[in-house]
């Protein structure tokens, strides 16, 4: 066992420079999706949004949709870009459709 450990990027050569191949994966960003307070849009309109959009329970969009209610600002969800865009959009779209002035927005988190 007297030879030399073989860097398995540099074959047989052991140049002693580090040269192992690291694929180079960058983890996305991520935003939240925040829902905002209004004075008009029904209570019931919110949770069925956020059941419908956010794959929320009946319990947890009632909850979240108190919070913002008293609060003025909550978060939906935490999303890639894309994804977060897609939602942001379906909320803003419903709410028009209804005539309702609910207002969602992203951020980075
Ligand atoms: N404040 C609204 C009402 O009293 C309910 C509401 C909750 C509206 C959350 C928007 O994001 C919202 N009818």
């Amino acid at each position: 066992m007297s030879e030399k450990k073989r860097d398995t990027n540099d074959p047989g050569r052991n140049t002693g420079v580090a040269t192992k191949v690291r694929p180079k994966t960058k983890r996305p960003s991520m935003y939240r999706v925040l829902l905002l307070n209004d004075d008009y849009t029904p209570m019931e309109f919110v949770v069925a949004i956020l059941q419908q959009v956010f794959n929320k329970s009946s319990e947890d969009a009632t909850r979240i949709m108190l919070h913002v209610h008293q609060n003025g600002v909550g978060v939906c969800g935490v999303y890639t870009y894309e994804v977060a865009e897609t939602k942001v959009v379906q909320v803003v779209d419903a709410a028009r459709r209804a005539q309702h002035p609910l207002q969602c927005t992203m951020e980075k988190v």
